[in-house]
């Protein structure tokens, strides 16, 4: 509301101010407000002594107080449950999914400004969101895709540290590589060495973390082109936004792909930190690692078939479901298809989670968008045959605690419908979006000042005598 009444203020005295130029320090002036209320580094100034304060208070009033128990399980089974993790940008809650910010993937498709009207969001909208906890206007909005742009700039021997791996080396391999190798531009590094205070730590972290953002889209698209296509990059798009920019750098020009790339990326973004690409992204960071070092670091496990892998296991399994079975499969033969993926020792990818304990949200809104853009698309209907066969049968195994879809079993047959067939590229795309929820925390972290991550691990010799002395006891 602010940025619109300056804004207004600032035309009306535009159109005064030729005649009277005793206006003309207040015109200057508001434009200052305006141009600062555009700039995302500027809000953040603003922004963080009141987040330091507030997390001062949090430490001196309530530090003792106590979160819950560890138990043995949490310890053997991936410290699930145990809370361990300051994470500002999200929270994931197990019914409900996702909220950026408290903001809701519904309510982020109302608030945050689109392309088009009743279009998807735009990803930098949510970049402004997890970094300032504000939903922005568009004209923030496209400030920040300007500044995305302008930032857009990758060189030379990062391609070049890419060519020097077999074309045949996976995607997510190259994508890390082409991270790494745009490291030696890291900002952050140089201002370390130089001998950077600790309060200003946060300032070249933006900077890295900006330019990370606005940078992996190219990379992720030179090695997209590498592998599947004339290895001839597409230059960015004046004329494009974040979203609509990869797709066309990746070569999908139509509305529809590009729509569905801003989605894509938006709900990709961030999931709270405990999972295991942001947690990497965070700890590693918690060394001082640059952002460029901590966000290749989480790249890797994002790399695993568990976590972000599991949206190229999914097309491809869905894609051996139609070449045994064929498009058209009755949802009995289906059902003895799952069976037969479990009784040889596999999970059914796409299904399942961590946290989640329902339906993800972010399946659903995929969903929503096939509805909407692709209902009659084969793979689409498998998919929705799926969300009816799959969690009876996970249930029915007895050990599955939650057996509904989470965002990979979908995010594969739209990217397929538009084109972009090869799945072993999916996770890639997968990290582009990442980059925005990692690096908005990392510049949290350092303005925060938050420190080395250290938990304290034992043995099991050391949890035997534990638990023998506290049944004792
Ligand atoms: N298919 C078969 N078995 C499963 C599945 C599944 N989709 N999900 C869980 N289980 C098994 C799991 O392997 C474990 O078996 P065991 O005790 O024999 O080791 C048992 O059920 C209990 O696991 P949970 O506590 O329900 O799940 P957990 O929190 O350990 O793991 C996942 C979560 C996501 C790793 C698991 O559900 C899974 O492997 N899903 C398939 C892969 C997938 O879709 N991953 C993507 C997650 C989202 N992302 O993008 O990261
Ligand atoms: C994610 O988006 O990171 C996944 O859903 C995994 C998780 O949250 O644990």
């Amino acid at each position: 509301m602010a940025f619109f009444r300056s804004v207004d203020a600032l035309s009306r005295l535009r159109s005064r101010a030729g005649q009277q130029s005793c206006l003309s320090n207040t015109v200057r002036w508001l434009q200052m407000q305006s141009s600062s209320d555009l700039d995302l580094h500027a809000q953040l100034k603003e922004l963080i002594p009141e987040e330091q304060e507030r997390l001062k208070k949090l430490k001196s009033e309530h530090g003792k107080v106590q979160l819950g128990n560890i138990t043995v399980d949490m310890v053997l089974g991936g410290m699930r449950g145990m809370t361990g993790l300051l994470w500002e940008t999200s929270l994931l809650d197990p019914d409900e999914g996702i909220r950026f910010r408290g903001l809701s993937i519904p309510e982020c498709q109302k608030v945050l400004p689109a392309a088009k009207p009743d279009g998807e969001p735009l990803p930098e909208g949510l970049l402004w969101l997890l970094l300032t906890g504000k939903a922005p206007s568009k004209a923030q909005v496209d400030a920040l895709s300007k500044e995305l742009r302008d930032r857009a700039t990758v060189p030379d021997h990062v391609f070049k540290a890419i060519d020097a791996l077999p074309v045949s080396a996976h995607p997510m391999t190259q994508f890390a590589t082409g991270v790494m190798a745009l490291q030696v531009q890291s900002e952050f590094q140089k201002a370390y060495e130089m001998g950077i205070p600790k309060s200003k730590y946060w300032e070249p972290t933006y900077e890295d973390s900006l330019s990370l953002i606005a940078r992996v889209p190219i990379v992720a698209s030179y090695v997209y082109r590498r592998i599947y296509k004339d290895g001839k990059m597409i230059p960015v798009d004046d004329s494009l936004d974040y979203g609509g920019n990869f797709s066309h750098m990746l070569g999908f020009d139509s509305p529809q792909m590009q729509e569905l790339m801003r989605l894509y990326v938006t709900i990709h973004s961030d999931h709270e930190g405990g999972n295991v690409s942001a947690h990497t992204g965070h700890l590693v960071g918690s060394a001082l690692s640059d952002p460029y070092l901590s966000f290749a670091a989480a790249l890797n496990g994002l790399a695993g078939p568990l976590h972000g892998l599991a949206n190229q296991e999914v097309l491809l399994w869905i894609k051996s479901v139609v070449d045994e079975c064929g498009e058209n499969i009755t949802k009995e033969q289906l059902k003895d298809y799952v069976w037969k993926t479990l009784s040889g020792g596999k999970v059914v990818p796409g299904f399942g989670h961590g946290v989640l304990r329902k339906t993800d949200p972010r399946y659903t809104c995929q969903r929503e968008f096939a509805l909407k853009h692709l209902p009659d698309d084969p793979l689409f209907q498998l998919v929705s045959k799926l969300y009816e066969v799959v969690p009876p049968i996970l249930t029915e195994l007895g050990k599955v605690k939650n057996p509904w879809p989470n965002v990979d079993a979908h995010s594969g047959v739209l990217l397929n419908h538009f084109g972009l067939t090869e799945a072993r590229c999916y996770t890639v795309l997968f990290g582009v979006s990442r980059s925005i929820g990692i690096c908005s925390q990392l510049i949290w972290d350092r303005a925060l000042g938050l420190p080395l991550e250290r938990p304290k691990s034992v043995t099991m010799e050391w949890l035997e005598n534990y638990c023998k002395k506290a049944k004792a006891a």
